[in-house]
């Protein structure tokens, strides 16, 4: 199964990683507020994914990141809601500056063996530990409310490197 129509939403999602860790922030406001997550959002109008990528996490945490893999896409659909969310996820190990708490994340890092899956979106562990390993992949998740995941697909792809 797959969305049967075009995404309308375009959002990026990007995770800084140094050995063993990865850094997660908690949102504090808004979509996805008390669950930890990568950092992202909206990609402007005129703005390339990978600017938007950077922008949204030099926003969000404050770390200036490049070097980015892209390591996935996933289409969000809600049922019975009009938005069908198309993400694209990046990671990093190249970045500077240290993470700091903003309005929208209060960042920390998480062993990879610590990933705090309780208190983040239901889909999640079903594909970090890829994003994880540098394993690149497409995705497509079909919500019920923000709470259940009813129905999804995940496919393996080679990996691209996207090294900006
Ligand atoms: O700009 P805003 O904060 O609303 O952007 C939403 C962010 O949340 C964006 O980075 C995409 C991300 N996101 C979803 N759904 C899910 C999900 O199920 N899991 C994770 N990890 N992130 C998600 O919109």
């Amino acid at each position: 199964m797959a969305a049967e129509r075009p995404p309308n939403k375009l959002l990026t999602l990007l995770f800084v990683l140094r050995p063993g860790q990865v850094l997660l922030g908690m949102k504090k406001r808004g979509f996805g507020k008390g669950r930890w997550n990568g950092f992202g959002g909206k990609v402007h109008q005129g703005e390339s994914i990978e600017k938007a990528a950077i922008r949204e996490t030099s926003e969000e945490c404050g770390l200036t990141v490049s070097g980015l893999d892209k390591v996935g896409v996933i289409l969000f659909e809600f049922v019975g809601e009009a938005q069908l969310m198309e993400v694209h996820v990046f990671r990093t190990e190249t970045f500077t500056g240290d993470p700091v708490e903003t309005e929208e994340m209060r960042p920390q890092w998480f062993a990879h063996t610590e990933i705090p899956y309780g208190s983040m979106w239901p889909d999640d562990y079903l594909w970090y530990p890829k994003m994880l390993n540098n394993k690149y992949f497409d995705a497509w998740m079909k919500f019920q409310g923000h709470d259940i995941v009813l129905d999804y697909s995940i496919t393996p792809r080679p990996s691209t490197n996207l090294n900006i």
